[in-house]
């Protein structure tokens, strides 16, 4: 039988819509109907597992599955010996301490002798050892923001994205334990057929979200400010120049830097660019 990488994702869930898109952008197709358990893909030697997220980390340690998709969180809290290949770029979160609003604080030793409520008992524990503060861990499973007001716990450890669940709950986030994004692992021991896979699947996720974070721009010049404009968006290697048919003119294409994109656009127009258009690049192998 030929080998397939078997790639563990959420089955429902937050993570689960951007692990499917990273997947199919990267060129595997598969189907992902509501009672699957799991699908191969029809186009690349793989097999995609719908999983709760918790889970994925032991069945990767336990090579049921060769790789995952999984929040950090989850890697973190579950210690199990598999290795983080790379950040994915989506389903960002911290995980927070935090306390009922009306509380005074004046910093980690409020929680000494305090009871804090998590899903993630053993970061919170590790946390606070390493910084000789003494407080009991109250675990539970989901809904942890309801925990102070019936008074199961006097704090909570959350993850956080907009902070509207503490704010609702009249909490109020103290400390950062840890931030979070979706990352790809994978089983340590994994044969060089399966490894030689992954490294296939990693290469067309990087040109992914390469590409994700690049623009494709063109803009017309005059013919004396090519050199300038070269330098403010050399590109991959340098710019495509093309004549324009109007006299000392030039077309001039680039890629450029989702983060850095209005700092060079203002430069661009500073420089004589005119005419600038902006467009997404869907694959970028460089
Ligand atoms: O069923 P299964 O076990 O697979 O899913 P789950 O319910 O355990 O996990 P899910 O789908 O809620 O989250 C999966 C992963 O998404 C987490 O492990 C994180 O890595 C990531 N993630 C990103 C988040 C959030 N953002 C997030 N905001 N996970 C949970 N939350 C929750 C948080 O627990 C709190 O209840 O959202 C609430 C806070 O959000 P804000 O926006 O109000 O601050
Ligand atoms: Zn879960």
């Amino acid at each position: 039988m030929n080998t397939v990488l078997r790639i563990a994702i959420q089955k429902s869930g937050r993570l689960q819509q951007g692990s499917l898109d990273l997947l199919k952008e990267s060129g595997l197709s598969f189907s992902n109907g509501k009672d699957q358990l799991k699908a191969p893909a029809q186009n690349f030697p793989a097999e995609v597992l719908f999983l709760r997220d918790d889970d994925i980390p032991q069945y990767v340690e336990d090579r049921v599955a060769d790789a995952g998709i999984v929040g950090e969180n989850i890697v973190a809290e579950k210690k199990k010996k598999i290795n983080v290949i790379k950040r994915l770029d989506f389903a960002r979160c911290r995980l927070s301490l935090a306390i009922p609003r009306g509380e005074q604080y004046n910093g980690l030793e409020w929680f000494n002798g305090k009871n804090i409520a998590t899903s993630y008992p053993n970061i919170v524990t590790d946390f606070l050892k390493e910084r000789g503060i003494s407080a009991g861990i109250h675990e539970i499973s989901g809904s942890v923001e309801i925990a102070p007001g019936i008074g199961l716990a006097e704090a909570v450890c959350d993850l956080v994205s907009s902070g509207s669940t503490l704010l609702s709950n009249g909490l109020r986030e103290v400390e950062v334990v840890m931030q979070s994004e979706a990352v790809l692992v994978a089983n340590p021991n994994l044969s060089p057929e399966k490894s030689e896979i992954l490294d296939k699947l990693l290469f067309r996720i990087t040109a992914v979200m390469k590409a994700k974070n690049s623009k494709y721009i063109l803009l017309n010049c005059p013919n004396e400010a090519i050199e300038r404009i070269t330098r403010i968006i050399p590109g991959m290697k340098s710019p495509t120049v093309m004549p324009l048919s109007r006299e000392g003119w030039s077309s001039l294409h680039s890629v450029v830097d989702e983060n850095d994109f209005w700092n060079r656009i203002d430069q661009l127009r500073e420089s004589g660019a005119e005419g600038i258009l902006v467009i997404p690049i869907e694959k970028m192998i460089v």
